[in-house]
């Protein structure tokens, strides 16, 4: 493609945003990033996203794609001359794109662990762990959910490395003991470049869920 205007409209914490800038960044894609204020949002992404008006949005050519995993598919699909993330064959792909929306149902007990007050704190951190543990079983013993390199699963969940730290202080556990090949796998992706320069620093995340709990008066 001649003349590319890829601009990315994000929010710095957001596992969905880190998706993104991961697949961005794998397949070497220059942009402009513009961090969005969610709590007074923008007319270029009201605009972009009329229908959920959420972050992330890619914007090729002045066209929009919306949620998340679909820009990373479309991400994979356009610039298809460099690395790929869905495998070829069809039932490979479809298990990856079946993994990659399990991955929201670990994004919510995550986020339940640390938004949710009152009831059983035991039982969210239960919820959460076996998710975990789920996607774990998943990974086995490979180094990356696509194999011998980064795929579309590992995109699509690596952004919860930065909430590690957030989710272990207010469940009180270790990911480490829980899902130590999970931890391993972190450890991996972290090697590149596209993955460590994309996502956001853990304690910077645990400051901003402290912030929005004192917001929504759960401190
Ligand atoms: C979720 C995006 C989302 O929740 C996707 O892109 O995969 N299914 C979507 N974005 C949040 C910020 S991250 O928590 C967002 O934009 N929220 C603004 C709002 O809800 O008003």
């Amino acid at each position: 493609m001649a003349h590319e205007e890829v601009i990315l409209l994000d929010f710095w914490p957001s596992m969905y945003g880190m998706r993104v800038r991961v697949a961005l960044a794998e397949k070497g894609i220059k942009y402009e990033y513009k961090e969005q204020n969610l709590a007074d949002k923008s007319p270029i992404l009201l605009e972009m996203n009329p229908i959920f008006k959420k972050i992330p949005v890619l914007i090729h050519n002045g066209k929009p794609i919306c949620e998340s995993l679909n820009v990373v598919q479309y991400i994979d699909e356009v610039w298809k001359d460099k690395v790929t993330f869905l495998p070829s064959d069809l039932y490979e792909k479809y298990q990856a794109l079946f993994w990659a929306d399990y991955v929201e149902k670990v994004f919510d007990s995550g986020r339940k662990l640390w938004m949710e007050k009152g009831g059983e704190q035991q039982t969210r951190k239960d919820n959460y762990i076996d998710s975990l543990r789920m996607l774990e079983g998943i990974l086995g013993d490979k180094p990356y959910f696509g194999g011998g390199k980064i795929g579309f699963l590992d995109i699509a969940f690596i952004g919860i490395c930065s909430w590690f730290y957030t989710y272990e202080k207010f469940g009180e556990f270790s990911t480490e003991i829980e899902a130590p090949k999970i931890i391993a796998w972190v450890k991996m992706c972290m090697k590149m470049e596209s993955v460590s320069k994309s996502v956001a620093e853990p304690l910077k995340v645990y400051d901003f869920a402290l912030q929005i709990r004192k917001h929504y008066g759960l401190e």
